[in-house]
């Protein structure tokens, strides 16, 4: 038996699938997100699965949800930090200041709650692997962006500098920096508006959680002297949209 995987976010799309997956591959499960019904119904379908229903945000519940973790799930080997979001995608200007707190809050201090509730264990362990799943936003501006890909781009720095102080310690990190994936990233984007969020991906050979959730699994399985630092993956049909030139209108 294969040792445990905690995963944020796993009640829908790619940390749903990447529990699923790293299930089948013999690791016991915790699974955090907010939705309780969803986790209890992962959890009957996978088995070995302990559920901690929490927000990211909730400092306490996530370092107590370790703390208070049932013996059999002590032994984390991987973490993935997956829960995060975007909302909206009105230019900076017209941006709501509480969207804007909310990404900030999840994906930012919510990923270091979990990496600091769980390092510890993988210290003590002198082995472990942190997924931290950025996007390709963290790199690529595009309008509307503003503090959702540099929350992104936080975790593409973060990812980098831990490694630098995980050093010796057997603990691997790997920031994989999905492009467009169909899950309910858009229906959350755009606050429920399922029509606007399905022509997103309308017409478009878009990434599956499947993907990423077989991306993490390759890296997961490469020997443990290699350390795959950053994986960038778009659609074949995505590209960069290049620079744009807003031409004076004389
Ligand atoms: P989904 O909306 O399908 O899934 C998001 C998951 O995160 C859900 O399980 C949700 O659970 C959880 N989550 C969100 N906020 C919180 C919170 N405050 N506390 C706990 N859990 C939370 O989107 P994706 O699967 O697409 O997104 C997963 C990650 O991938 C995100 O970090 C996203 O930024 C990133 N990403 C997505 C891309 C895409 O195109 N889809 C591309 C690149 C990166 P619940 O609501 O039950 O709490
Ligand atoms: C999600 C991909 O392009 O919508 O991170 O920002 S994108």
């Amino acid at each position: 038996m294969n040792a445990t995987a905690f995963i944020t976010g796993a009640t829908s799309g790619f940390g749903e699938e990447i529990a699923r997956t790293l299930s089948r591959e013999g690791y016991k499960i915790i699974a955090l997100a907010r939705r309780k019904d969803r986790l209890e119904k992962l959890a009957s379908e996978l088995g070995n699965t302990h559920i901690i229903v929490a927000d990211v945000r909730d400092k306490e519940a996530i370092f107590e949800g370790v703390k208070n973790l049932p013996k059999e799930f002590q032994d984390i080997e991987v973490l993935v930090n997956n829960a995060g979001l975007a909302l909206g995608l009105d230019g900076i200007v017209e941006a709501d200041v509480e969207d804007l707190e909310t990404m900030v809050d999840t994906n930012i201090k919510g990923l270091l709650y979990s990496t600091k509730a769980v390092l510890p264990i993988m210290k003590a362990r002198k082995s472990g692997y942190v997924f931290n799943i950025g996007s390709t936003a963290g790199a690529w501006p595009y309008p509307g962006s503003h503090v959702y890909g540099a929350s992104k781009a936080f975790v593409k720095q973060f990812s980098r500098n831990m490694r630098n102080d995980l050093r010796g310690l057997g603990i691997r990190v790997t920031e994989i920096a999905p492009g467009l994936c169909k899950t309910e990233f858009s229906e959350v984007r755009f606050k429920g508006d399922v029509e606007r969020a399905n022509k997103v991906y309308e017409g478009v050979a878009a990434i599956k959680p499947q993907d990423i959730a077989q991306i993490l699994l390759n890296c997961l399985n490469m020997p443990k002297h290699v350390n795959i630092n950053i994986v960038e993956a778009m659609a074949t049909a995505q590209t960069w949209a290049g620079l744009h030139i807003e031409k004076d209108k004389f």
